[in-house]
């Protein structure tokens, strides 16, 4: 079952603390009822930036509990305030609506799925990582599964959701500081159970904090017990778009946890593995296609470097991945896909990793990412995701980077020669390995660039400009003399952020890229700058998240207006954009963000 695509408004119809939490109840009106395991991205509708811009992204939180409500379905939700997304969402009232994304995820196995041998299953939570085995433990006994329940809390302050959400049946009680049940940690009891006799035919089912996932972990693969992690990790999207809940994999690389968990099992020599859901094709069984986007076209369809667009929002590169949405939501996403293309995160010549989390970080009215390209390399690309891509209703235009010439000759040769793309984005925010410099700060490395490249492709080569430079013209002019046939801007700018807690940068690679609103007007600046001095079209993009914000890039000099960070917080804001971008230009109202006297 897929979730609907996009994000949707539900009613707050209960709110009541919980022990030292809080437990919300929303109904659903629109949503499948969710398994146990899966998680939702919530944002309140009214409130949600406020001081200092934040929160901006979602929040991702585990259901606790669901059950059939007079229409839809109630979504149970305990929480912590320890920010000020949750403090947000712990002052809710009922009768308040909240934004849902979801339900997102994997779900946990029954004993059986995990092991022929297991036949009962031990729940095992920590602190406010009890909430997922509530509906577990229910979907369980629904099963005539044998279950046994171990939760453990640092203290009272620390504890909840024991009278509503496991009032039935028994619990055994751990907690640190031994104001409840055995003092001590619930991995001791967790322990003694393995070490019992009829623990071998159990299958260990966990939530809570990363050290007692850890340590349940090992103590599961010592015991020779199957045993399932529901984790978390800082997520911007939910959707496998942000590339931001990266976990290590066993074997190597990264995991998303939004799409590959966040239920996942660990592996001796350390590491996870994720979810198992088949990477399917886009196109349904007989498809071959699917119908074209819809999106508020204008009357004439636009013309873009000599690619027919029914409308003017495209993405911006890195910041929406179709295969992993489709994933998500299933052929909705085909019906209504939101850009009226679709360009691809950027790939280089070999598979890259990505960087080790944490990779993103929330600021005022933005984030700042690091991923570090994780990327299947030219190979993977062409022969795993072009022909799903190619699929798509849209054009598809795809980013590439390299480190040298003739890594961007093999790039652009490569990529150039498939019919299935229509145009080529030219990432050029990366080092030069010869010179060292950033080729897109420096105008002629710029123009030798698209000047070696120029004969290799009759494709629209589109230069992607870092804003990162004093005068960006310069740079656009030069893509222009070397032959670029549009420039896009602005990639992020480049920022960092300290940590509170650790007084270290939040990122793990100590700076990153600055996105979202609180980049618009920089953009904007340097779209003027860069549409005065070429006559090439422009890709305007940099904290787009209305019609309003669009037409403004539009009267700054843009062509086309490429949606990004936006896309975290709500799946269909290309979509939105485009209906919205002809009545701001009508009207020239520019929405709330505007001038001081509005
Ligand atoms: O992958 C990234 O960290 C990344 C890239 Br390649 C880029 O061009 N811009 C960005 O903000 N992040």
């Amino acid at each position: 079952m897929t979730a609907p695509f996009g994000r949707r408004l539900c009613t707050v119809s209960e709110s009541k603390p919980s022990g030292g939490y809080r437990l919300f109840s929303l109904i659903d009106e629109e949503g499948p009822e969710p398994q146990p395991g899966q998680f939702y991205m919530l944002a309140t509708e009214s409130h949600w930036e406020q001081r200092d811009g934040r929160p901006y992204l979602p929040r991702a939180l585990s259901v606790a509990e669901t059950a059939p409500a007079a229409s839809g379905v109630r979504l149970d939700f305990l929480i912590e305030g320890v920010g000020p997304g949750t403090d947000r969402l712990c002052e809710l009232q009922p009768g308040e609506k909240v934004w849902v994304n979801g339900p997102l995820g994997n779900s946990f196995s029954t004993p059986k799925e995990l092991s022929p041998e297991a036949a009962g299953a031990i729940l095992v939570g920590g602190g406010i990582g009890i909430a997922p085995l509530a509906l577990l433990r229910r979907t369980f006994a629904a099963r005539n599964i044998p279950t046994r329940v171990l939760l453990g809390f640092r203290d009272e302050a620390h504890s909840g959701g024991l009278d509503d959400l496991f009032s039935c049946g028994e619990v055994r009680l751990a907690s640190d500081d031994g104001h409840t049940g055995y003092h001590g940690y619930v991995t001791d009891l967790l322990k003694q159970m393995l070490e019992g006799d009829d623990a071998s035919s159990a299958a260990v089912y966990a939530c809570g904090p990363p050290p007692m996932l850890d340590a349940i972990g090992a103590l599961c693969l010592d015991a020779g017990v199957p045993c399932e992690l529901a984790m978390e990790a800082p997520m911007a999207c939910g959707y496998g778009a942000c590339f931001g809940c990266a976990v290590p994999k066993a074997g190597g690389g990264y995991l998303r946890l939004c799409v590959d968990g966040p239920v996942v099992r660990p592996l001796p020599g350390g590491g996870v593995a994720g979810g198992t859901a088949p990477e399917d094709a886009l196109a349904t069984a007989g498809g071959g296609g699917s119908p074209a986007a819809t999106g508020p076209a204008g009357p004439t369809p636009l013309d873009f470097c000599g690619i027919e667009l029914t409308h003017p929002i495209i993405n911006a590169s890195g910041t929406f991945d179709a295969i992993a949405a489709h994933r998500v939501y299933g052929d909705e996403l085909l019906r209504d896909f939101p850009f009226s293309a679709f360009v691809s995160k950027t790939i280089t010549p070999e598979p890259r990793a990505g960087n080790e989390p944490q990779r993103i970080w929330e600021t005022s009215a933005g984030m700042i990412n690091s991923i570090g390209l994780p990327n299947k390399g030219l190979e993977g690309f062409l022969e795993e995701d072009l022909p799903r891509l190619s699929e798509l209703s849209v054009p598809l235009i795809v980013s590439v980077m390299g480190t040298s010439k003739e890594e961007f000759s093999r790039l652009v040769t490569g990529v150039g020669e498939r019919d299935e793309v229509a145009a080529i984005e030219l990432n050029v925010s990366c080092p030069n390995v010869h010179s060292g410099l950033i080729v897109g700060e420096q105008p002629s490395e710029t123009e030798a660039l698209l000047e070696a490249l120029r004969s290799l492709t009759g494709k629209p080569l589109i230069v992607k400009l870092t804003p990162n430079v004093a005068n960006p013209a310069d740079v656009a002019i030069a893509a222009e003399q070397g032959g670029a046939d549009a420039v896009s801007l602005i990639n992020t700018l480049k920022a960092s952020a300290i940590d509170p807690a650790t007084r270290k940068p939040g990122i793990a690679a100590g700076h990153g890229g600055l996105s979202g609103p609180a980049v618009r007007p920089i953009a904007i600046a340097q779209l003027r700058a860069v549409s005065a001095a070429v006559q090439i079209p422009i890709v305007g993009m940099g904290g787009v998240a209305s019609g309003a914000d669009a037409a403004e890039m539009i009267s700054a000099g843009a062509t086309l207006v490429a949606v990004g960070t936006e896309s975290f917080r709500d799946p269909r804001a290309g979509q939105r954009v485009a209906g919205e971008i002809a009545e701001a230009l009508r009207t020239g109202r520019s929405g709330e963000r505007t001038a001081i006297q509005s």
